[in-house]
């Protein structure tokens, strides 16, 4: 119902997903109070989500790192699993960023779907290695995505898609709640608690995880350089937030509400062990080889 009511706000997905018809599930919150749906298994038609997309001619860009290490530990992993799962019907582009392009493997990739590999240096900091995606986000938004790609999804590397990761998930302004927070008294979420830095926030609205965001080209556009902009004045502060580039998403999310919102089936981890409001899990954390692939 709180669907149906949201069809009046200015938020179009909102209208959208009620249009869709979008169900309630009574066992988990599924929608904020400024009415953006939170998107969990039960709730949507997948086929109406997708018919509406390849109507409306939604394309879609998948931005992804693979610095150092984490190509060879992850990016063919990643890649095959989302050529399996993410937005499969829809015209999809893979940017990936790496320090070693010979090195991307080749992937034989679906009729729709294609790649292109772009050069980054790679930062000796991994905290710069991760805050320094902002940066190149908005520039590659700037000089391709904005002309070929309606949206935008930005993923961490070390992760898996074990089912589907669909157009359901597309909006103006998409979040994700972090798996390990998302059940949590508020006064535990780890925002930084800083005054000094850009990032500082005493409270919010939800624990958002960086693993995964994104939205229309425009909003993307604007959330990266934001954050990139915090992230920058900070360094010259000498200070970094707690959680580098994910503490200034949440600060800019606490500030430009999300228009849509994916529950933590969109990016589980199987250490939290078995919870019974995630019925399906569609992404998956990796391994993290903290001990090989974080020692310089
Ligand atoms: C290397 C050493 C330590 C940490 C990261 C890296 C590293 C990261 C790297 O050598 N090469 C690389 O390509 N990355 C990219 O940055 C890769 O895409 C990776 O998924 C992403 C974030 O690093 P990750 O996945 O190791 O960090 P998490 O899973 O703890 O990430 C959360 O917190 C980060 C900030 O500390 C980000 O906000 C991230 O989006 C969050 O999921
Ligand atoms: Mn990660």
């Amino acid at each position: 119902k709180c669907h149906l009511e949201s069809a009046k706000m200015l938020n179009l997905d909102s209208s959208v997903d009620a249009s869709l018809n979008l169900q309630s599930r009574p066992d988990v919150l599924t929608c904020t109070y400024w009415k953006a749906a939170i998107i969990w298994e039960g709730m949507f038609d997948p086929s109406l989500y997708d018919e509406m997309h390849t109507m409306k001619g939604s394309s879609v860009a998948l931005t992804v790192f693979a610095v150092g290490r984490y190509l060879d530990a992850y990016l063919h992993t990643f890649l095959n699993s989302s050529e399996q799962h993410f937005m499969v019907g829809l015209p999809v582009t893979y940017f990936v960023f790496t320090d070693m392009p010979e090195k991307v493997p080749n992937i034989k990739l679906s009729p729709l779907r294609s790649m292109k590999v772009i050069k980054v240096e790679k930062n000796s900091r991994w905290q710069d290695v991760s805050m320094m995606r902002m940066k190149s986000i908005s520039d590659v938004i700037e000089s391709h995505i904005r002309h070929h790609c309606t949206h935008v999804f930005c993923f961490d590397v070390d992760q898996v898609f074990t089912r589907r990761f669909g157009s359901e998930a597309l909006g103006d302004s998409v979040a994700l709640l972090h798996a390990h927070y998302y059940r949590l008294p508020k006064h535990l979420y780890t925002y930084d608690r800083n005054p000094n830095s850009k990032a500082y926030m005493e409270t919010g609205d939800f624990y958002y995880h960086a693993a995964i965001f994104g939205g229309s080209w425009k909003n993307v556009k604007a959330l990266t350089e934001a954050c990139y902009q915090g992230i920058m004045e900070d360094k010259q502060n000498n200070v970094e937030a707690l959680w580098h580039d994910e503490s200034h998403l949440n600060k800019y999310m606490l500030l430009h509400k999300p228009s849509k919102v994916l529950s933590p089936e969109y990016c589980w981890d199987t250490s939290i062990g078995f919870r019974r409001d995630i019925q399906v899990t569609r992404l998956l954390w990796a391994p993290k080889y903290y001990d090989t692939l974080r020692t310089p």
